[in-house]
């Protein structure tokens, strides 16, 4: 048994950066990662084309200065190898390996009442006991494998984007399949279709995109970039999105038709998230959200050549951005290319997979290689998947049988001395993650310190500070119309998964104040005790 004041579980950016804080708070702690090295999402998403959507200089940690002025990013967007390399030079740089447990998957955690403390499981021979146990699982961590009848039948390669084989994969000279067009099919598609003989892309829902318009950062743009740092970053906490992009300074409802037409063509030359955050009523109002979409489905027709393929890409059955934005380089265009077909899978569903391929309700397909881009169990996923157990043995599981609730997305009602960094009621997947990451170490450092300070054994959210601010995640949720897509957001992929909205949809600053106000307010909504009370 390893004691230790703290286990961090998961060593992704979350993980990483509370391993370091913690450890220049002085106290002891270790983190236990499934994965062979750190980097989470970034270590296990390396499919073809995987890249930040978030620029490279508000997508990384900016707790050190020293570090983000060593470090140069090659790209604007930064491409996943480039994440990954960063992540290896993080640990290295400020030593986190050697309190890593590597290739260990925690199977159980049961907070021990009497002791006060976790009792962690692992699926090796290590267990742990630790005073502050603390989940840097990630939102976006289990991949979703569909449940398509006779997956087993097919005898060709089949991966998935979110587990991709370490040495890549070769698609020359081969048919490939792919299901699923979100992010990771998207980026992954034009690639793919690049080196394939020929691409089937199952598509059951189209996505909308955005050019990222990725280029080099030349040395000249580097060391501008690294001048205003301290800008940037304060730019990005005090935004919405965590991010420095001009944000909600628009109504499109407020623009004459030229204004308009002129604004969605500047977001559209600057790329990526700027389309979505510049409009302050394209999730408040239908009517806003249509022509922002309209906008965007005439862009589609002006890239793809057949009229028809390019009315199947234009997503018409859910509001603009209320499922996560793709970005984009080249995937419209991709449908240009005589080596690539388009499947309507919604209005032909798929009925079983065969051994040579699949076949939906009017035609049979196959191929040699099916890539599925098929998404997570979003948010809750790697926590529920851990046999949680907190005060009287009450099961996380089951306490989210009817959704996720949470005090702040931080902590658990019933869960003491437990926090969870990006857990569900926080911004989280609706921010830049990073940033997000850095603003839970930092509020979870100064809560143990505190803890230390006042000489008290533990913390736990109230039950009514969890009601209070579950109620409030989902009344600002209600407020947008983020509801009306069936979202991972929501768990509307997995079946059965309770729908329930996730993410809090307030925006960065908004969230951090109150977390900082109640911090201030003497951690107003947590009971903080000793042992001995
Ligand atoms: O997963 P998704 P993803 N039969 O859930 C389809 C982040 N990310 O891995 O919409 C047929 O978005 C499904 O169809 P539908 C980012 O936050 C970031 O692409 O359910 N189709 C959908 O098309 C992103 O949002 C980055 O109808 C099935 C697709 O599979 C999140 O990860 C890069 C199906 C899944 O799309 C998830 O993205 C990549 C079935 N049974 C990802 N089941 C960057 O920042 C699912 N689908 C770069």
């Amino acid at each position: 048994m390893i004691n230790t004041d703290a286990i961090i579980i998961g060593a992704g950016f979350g993980g990483m950066y509370m391993l370091h804080s913690l450890r220049k708070l002085g106290i002891s702690v270790r983190a236990i990662e499934a994965g062979g090295d750190v980097g989470g999402v970034w270590y296990w998403n390396r499919y073809p084309g995987a890249r930040c959507d978030n620029e490279s200089v508000t997508y990384s940690y900016s707790f050190s200065d020293k570090l983000q002025q060593e470090w140069s990013w090659p790209d604007r967007y930064a491409e996943q190898p480039e994440i990954l390399k960063y992540a290896r030079h993080v640990a290295d740089r400020f030593d986190l390996r050697r309190v890593i447990h590597f290739n260990t998957r925690v199977t159980y955690a049961k907070f021990d009442e009497n002791k006060n403390r976790w009792l962690i499981k692992t699926d090796g021979e290590s267990e742990f006991s630790a005073r502050f146990c603390i989940m840097a699982t990630g939102c976006l961590s289990v991949p979703k494998i569909p449940d398509i009848k006779g997956l087993k039948n097919f005898k060709g390669e089949l991966y998935h984007t979110a587990d991709w084989p370490d040495e890549g994969v070769d698609f020359s000279g081969k048919t490939v399949g792919i299901i699923g067009t979100g992010s990771s099919g998207i980026q992954s598609i034009p690639i793919i279709a690049k080196q394939a003989k020929h691409l089937t892309v199952f598509q059951r829902t189209p996505n909308f995109s955005i050019p990222a318009w990725n280029v080099p950062i030349t040395p000249e743009k580097d060391q501008k970039q690294k001048k205003e740092y301290p800008a940037l970053r304060r730019k990005a906490r005090d935004s919405m999105a965590g991010d420095y992009g001009e944000e909600n300074v628009i109504r499109v409802l407020d623009l004459t038709e030229n204004e308009r037409q002129a604004e969605f063509e500047k977001r559209w030359l600057q790329g990526g998230f700027n389309y979505q955050y510049a409009f302050a009523d394209a999730l408040e109002s239908h009517d806003a959200n249509e022509l922002v979409a309209e906008f965007v489905h005439k862009k589609i027709h002006q890239m793809v050549n057949d009229s028809d393929v390019a009315e199947l890409l234009c997503p018409k059955d859910y509001p603009f951005g209320t499922k996560r934005l793709c970005v984009d380089t080249g995937y419209y265009e991709t449908f240009n290319r005589d080596n690539v077909s388009l499947v309507d899978i919604k209005g032909t569903p798929i009925k079983q997979m065969t051994h040579n391929g699949l076949q939906t309700i009017n035609a049979e397909y196959t191929f040699d290689v099916l890539v599925l881009a098929t998404g997570f169990d979003a948010m809750t996923g790697a926590l529920t998947n851990i046999d949680i157990r907190g005060k009287e043995n009450i099961s996380l599981k089951q306490k989210w049988d009817d959704g996720a609730r949470s005090y702040l997305g931080l902590a658990i009602a019933g869960f003491p001395n437990m926090f969870t960094i990006n857990g569900p009621g926080s911004p989280s997947v609706l921010v830049n993650m990073i940033l997000a990451c850095e603003q839970h170490v930092e509020w979870i450092t100064n809560c143990i310190a505190h803890l230390n300070e006042r000489g008290a054994d533990h913390i736990e959210a109230k039950v009514d500070a969890e009601n209070a601010w579950t109620l409030h995640v989902n009344e600002q949720a209600n407020r947008t119309l983020y509801p009306q897509a069936n979202s991972w957001y929501l768990g509307a992929n997995v079946p059965g998964k309770p729908r329930v909205f996730m993410p809090y949809v307030g925006g960065f600053k908004v969230y951090s104040d109150k977390c900082d106000k109640i911090a201030e307010n003497g951690y107003e909504g947590f009971f903080l005790e000793t042992n001995d009370q």
